[in-house]
């Protein structure tokens, strides 16, 4: 499905830049970060906010609608000098959009000239002896939703698509970080136990709904890449406890303030 307004989303991506660019006046942009459920609080411990557009103000964009979700850009000077662009939400598959809404953010931060880009987000995990709160740092993915942010004949190399330097950052500044490899369903419903069980056999360690597809698109544009997940629940079938978004929430708000020093060590590190 490809919505009229996403003919092409490579345009309208640089007419979102144009716009940002010429409403927060800047000069240059090194990085960009998707903020997911949990990681949105504490951006301004990165560095210095140098202005704030709501995300629906934006061409391509539309304001995210999940409870938790924010809806921002945020344009902040890191103390290394660099810039980084923030988007405190994100279009995720299961809103019915498409997948061009869903990896518009990431090619408007390419669109900005960055060469690196974080993506976070909440997910379940799989390993039993990852509670609420830990934050495992992603080694590689499984995109199961059947779906891509390419068209045509784009063949991506996708072998080393989760930037191995930047795992090194993250491993120097968090010794002893988890990794995992993180699987994207479609969603909305969380999976079943069956299907949790099916995401271990094939190398699953991390379930979500984002970040496969911000990926791709991402690769496609020759971004660095980082991923951090904050695991807020056990993935279903991993303890009898069934989930709920509210308990997704709560583990958030629980891990913001560490999440919060984690990037901006990250950021303040590349
Ligand atoms: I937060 O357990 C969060 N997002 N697919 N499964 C999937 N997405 C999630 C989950 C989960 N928790």
């Amino acid at each position: 499905m490809t919505s009229p307004e996403f003919t092409d989303p490579h345009a309208i991506a640089h007419d979102a830049a144009d716009a940002i660019r010429s409403r927060l006046s800047l000069a240059s942009v090194d990085m960009g970060l998707v903020l997911g459920s949990g990681w949105s609080a504490g951006i301004d411990r990165l560095g210095t906010v140098l202005g704030r557009l709501p995300l629906g103000e934006l061409p391509g964009f539309s304001t995210p609608v999940v409870a938790g979700h924010g809806g921002d850009l945020v344009a902040v000077a890191l103390p290394t000098g660099k810039t980084a662009v923030v988007l405190t939400g994100r279009t995720h598959l299961y809103e019915g959009r498409g997948v061009e809404p869903v990896v518009h953010g990431v090619r408007t931060i390419a669109a900005l000239g960055a060469s690196t880009m974080i993506l976070t987000n909440g997910c379940g995990g799989l390993d039993p002896s990852w509670g609420p709160g830990t934050v495992v740092a992603i080694s590689d993915h499984i995109n199961l939703t059947g779906v891509t942010p390419l068209r045509g004949a784009t063949f991506i190399d996708m072998s080393k698509a989760w930037t191995p330097s930047l795992l090194e950052v993250v491993e120097r500044i968090a010794p002893g970080i988890p990794t995992g490899v993180y699987a994207q369903f479609r969603g909305p419903q969380y999976e079943t136990p069956a299907e949790v069980r099916m995401a271990r056999i094939i190398g699953a360690d991390l379930v979500g709904m984002s970040t496969a597809l911000e990926a791709i698109a991402a690769r496609e544009a020759g971004l660095d890449l980082l991923g951090l997940s904050l695991v807020t629940n056990h993935a279903a079938g991993v303890t009898d406890a069934p989930l709920n978004h509210a308990e997704v929430i709560a583990a958030g708000e629980e891990a913001a303030p560490r999440l919060a020093s984690l990037l901006a060590d990250i950021t303040a590190a590349i």
